[in-house]
């Protein structure tokens, strides 16, 4: 991700929307069919920041229009001219990687005008109170669904209860909420993090196996990612357990909050005071692109050549760029989460719309890349788990 061409461009796109450009209902669709309208392909970073941007002037937009809309009391719903509309209040977690960024175009394309849907995105930037005030504003405008991509797992009962209370069905989507009582939330979608851990941490002992490295010589880093998350509580308890099993030295565990700044912070200070780190565990692809900028400024070498002194560094998401960087050998696995909801998503509100039951926890399907294949599938729990070996044909074919 390039921040500055970025910065520009929000900052532009920003002051658009501040001088008034656009309601709700049509900046976001025009944002979500911009992004939806890219072909895969042409996912390069500029496209890619584009989309970003614009996703983002047109959060902000959403979100201001909604803030007012709550200010001045006004709680009537937008209705299309057939009176079909489903409006959707999404709280979204914030912008913080580029799996964010795919997660919130998927949403944003699926919950969009020509849909028959009036989207009421709502970006927390990171913030559980954020979120909170959010729902509130949705239960006052009497939304149809709450969609929640939640920051954190707990602390939700109390706003939940109150959207229960309200008759509004809440959709939990991506992190998982932690609650007292399930009935508090009618569905969740999301990843299984913890699989995604096991699949990471075998490919690395297979891959320890495979060139002969024995497991006393591995010093492993844990960049986690936002303290509380289920995306970080998942795959920091796949690593914890495979150090156990393994016997693999735990040099440092802190977290990078998901972000590339934080991340090469964090690399940065461990490269200080450690000087045995031979892998590091990021938590997503953004703290990956940090760790490589601060291993590189360090004057280390990237790469999976453990043995000869390389640092290897291993990532979950499998972005766009992402997978760009495990064609460069920057990032050895890159072990697959999947940010496609929006449909998953819209299939839970159809089940409900038609008096159905949707499943109450849905996991999605994901695969691994790796720069090579020293290891070819990894075993969890009796299933075989395919490594894909990252070329641009293999990344041109990707939807995101
Ligand atoms: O891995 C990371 C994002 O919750 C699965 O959040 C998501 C994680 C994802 O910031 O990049």
């Amino acid at each position: 991700m390039k921040k500055k061409v970025i910065s520009v461009l929000l900052a532009g796109l920003m002051a658009m929307s501040l001088a008034g450009c656009g309601s709700s209902a049509t900046t976001t669709s025009s944002a979500a069919a911009a992004s939806s309208a890219a072909p895969a392909a042409a996912a390069s970073t500029t496209a890619a920041a584009v989309s970003t941007a614009a996703a983002a002037a047109a959060s902000t937009t959403a979100a201001s229009t909604a803030a007012a809309a709550s200010a001045t009391g006004e709680t009537e719903k937008v209705k299309t001219a057939d009176g079909k509309t489903v409006t959707v209040g999404f709280s979204q977690v914030g912008a913080e990687s580029d799996w964010r960024t795919a997660n919130t175009a998927s949403m944003k394309s699926t919950f969009s005008t020509k849909n028959g849907y009036n989207l009421i995105f709502d970006d927390a930037q990171q913030k559980q109170e954020n979120q909170i005030t959010a729902i509130r504003n949705f239960i006052q405008q009497e939304v149809d669904y709450i969609v929640l991509a939640p920051v954190t797992e707990t602390g939700w009962d109390t706003v939940l209860k109150e959207a229960k209370d309200a008759g509004i069905p809440v959709i939990i989507v991506d992190r998982m909420v932690n609650v007292s009582d399930d009935s508090l939330y009618t569905a969740w979608v999301g990843s299984n993090f913890e699989l995604e851990g096991q699949k990471a941490t075998e490919w690395l002992n297979s891959f320890c196996t495979a060139k002969k490295i024995k497991a006393t010589d591995i010093h492993i880093a844990d960049m986690q990612g936002t303290i509380g998350a289920s995306a970080q509580i998942g795959r920091t308890n796949g690593l914890n357990a495979a150090v156990k099993k393994y016997g693999w030295n735990m040099v440092a565990q802190e977290t990078g909050e998901f972000t590339q700044a934080k991340g090469q912070e964090v690399m940065e200070s461990w490269l200080k005071q450690y000087k045995n780190i031979n892998v590091v565990y990021c938590e997503n692809d953004n703290e990956a692109f940090g760790a490589y900028d601060a291993i590189t400024a360090a004057g280390k070498k990237v790469g999976s050549d453990i043995a000869n002194g390389d640092i290897m560094i291993m990532s979950f998401d499998s972005t766009n760029a992402g997978l760009t960087d495990v064609t460069k050998g920057v990032i050895t696995l890159d072990t697959e989460c999947n940010p496609l909801h929006g449909p998953r998503v819209q299939k839970i509100i159809d089940t409900l719309k038609s008096g159905g039951t949707p499943d109450k926890k849905a996991y999605v399907d994901e695969e691994m890349f790796a720069v090579d294949n020293t290891v070819p599938s990894v075993k969890v729990d009796g299933k075989d788990y395919t490594v894909t070996v990252v070329t641009k044909d293999v990344i041109a074919k990707r939807a995101y």
